[in-house]
């Protein structure tokens, strides 16, 4: 907990609020959600509205190679190495308000705050934004703090391509934030990270704060199964090569393998690509994407070879060629004890009501956590409802997660 000259300090939760809505209509949706997809114009405006308030703050602005943006308050001791927090400001494409931005903006409420009260802390404040969290548009996910933290190349990152061919490299030129520093080249002296559960475990509890302790461990695929198109009437129901049925055995497998290792076995399939996608022709080709998640290493590697396996007997079984390549992973990943307590230690002393909590969604404080010990605070969300335009928080759980932040901070920075 921070120390006793701070114990009364508190955020402003109106000035926070204000921002958040502010940077949400910001690719904002008729159904009050944000369409803000990473590497965007929206991107660029919602970047650049973030990086103007840092500026008011009087933080200085540091961008990588890979975009990541670093907001910096002055510490006394500037050989300290930054306590930063974070998250990120790209959504999905039917996102909330809150998923990410909530991170972002919490991070300048505590720069504001600290400036209201003129307080200097020994070491550098830091707050970030990292490029394609999300991982909707551009894979692999959590890109930017992934580069960062050396899970994989900025070569490889810049090449990814969307559907439309584009590729990070150039919508990054295209949106003026390819920085200058090295990703990674940027110490960090310990990581927090404010965020929505996206669950429904805190709210169902009645609790306001989760002192997050681990993130669920995670593998991608992309799969391809390749047929035949034919014409619908006259091919009969035993000569076709039907790509879609046939992905589709896949596609009940990946949920039934999370099915088999509960409590925290996920299995997901969003993103499906049918070719040539025509009412009355066979499919040819199904490209889909598989989500597999676990909190425990071993049975997220035995749900790897289960998946795998299925597919090399389902290709056998029906003669069609499928591929399936892994194109993101993270370990199951547990946060350092010390930060681990400052969020509980920040929790109690404010008096709100705490419990521990695992993010089964990915977050880049995973990737944080191989550099600097890092923590996260969870705060409820309306009916766990996450990744979805009715996403909604209370202004005051968001308050008092910003506060939890504030402290878990100053008990790092001080
Ligand atoms: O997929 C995730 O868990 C995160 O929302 N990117
Ligand atoms: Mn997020
Ligand atoms: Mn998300």
């Amino acid at each position: 907990m921070s120390p006793a000259a701070h114990t009364s300090l508190r955020i402003n939760g109106d000035r926070l609020w204000t921002s958040l809505m502010e940077l949400a209509r910001i690719g904002a949706t008729p159904k009050g959600g944000v369409c803000r997809l990473a590497l965007t114009d929206l991107d660029r405006r919602g970047r650049d509205l973030v990086v103007g308030w840092a500026k008011q703050a009087g933080m200085t602005v540091t961008v990588d190679k890979i975009g990541n943006v670093f907001m910096r308050r002055a510490g006394k001791n500037p050989k300290l190495p930054p306590i930063a927090c974070g998250s990120h400001i790209d959504t999905q494409p039917t996102g909330g308000k809150f998923d990410g931005n909530y991170g972002v903006l919490a991070g300048l409420e505590v720069v504001r705050t600290l400036n209201d009260h003129q307080i200097e802390t020994e070491a550098p404040i830091e707050v970030v934004f990292w490029t394609n969290e999300e991982g909707s548009r551009f894979v692999p996910v959590m890109m930017g703090s992934g580069v960062f933290a050396g899970a994989f190349s900025l070569e490889t990152a810049l090449a990814a391509k969307d559907v439309a061919g584009k590729t990070v490299g150039e919508e990054l030129e295209r949106i003026g934030y390819v920085g200058d520093e090295e990703p990674g080249k940027h110490p960090l002296g310990a990581y927090f990270e404010a965020h929505i559960e996206q669950g429904p475990v805190l709210e169902d509890a009645g609790i306001t704060i989760g002192v997050v302790t681990g993130v669920l461990g995670l593998r991608w695929y992309d799969c391809v199964v390749s047929g035949m198109e034919a014409h619908a009437g006259p091919t009969p129901m035993a000569l076709r090569k039907d790509a879609l049925q046939v992905a589709t055995r896949i596609m009940q497998e990946t949920v039934a393998i999370a099915h088999r290792y509960p409590p925290y076995g996920r299995g997901t399939v969003g993103f499906v690509q049918v070719f040539p996608n025509s009412r009355n022709v066979i499919p040819g080709q199904v490209k889909f994407s598989i989500d597999l998640r676990n909190v425990d290493q071993e049975r997220l590697d035995t749900m790897d070879r289960e998946i795998r396996a299925f597919v090399e007997k389902t290709s056998a079984e029906s003669g069609l060629p499928i591929s399936i390549e892994q194109v993101s992973y993270f370990a199951p990943c547990p946060f350092e004890k010390g930060c681990v307590d400052a969020v509980e230690g920040a929790a109690k002393a404010l008096g709100y009501s705490y419990m521990n909590a695992v993010s089964g969604a990915g977050h880049d404080a995973v990737y944080m956590a191989r550099l600097a010990p890092a923590g996260m605070v969870f705060v409820p969300c309306k009916d766990g409802i996450s990744h979805n335009e009715i996403e909604d928080a209370k202004p005051e759980h968001l308050e008092a997660g910003c506060n939890v932040l504030l402290h878990a901070m100053l008990d790092r920075a001080t």
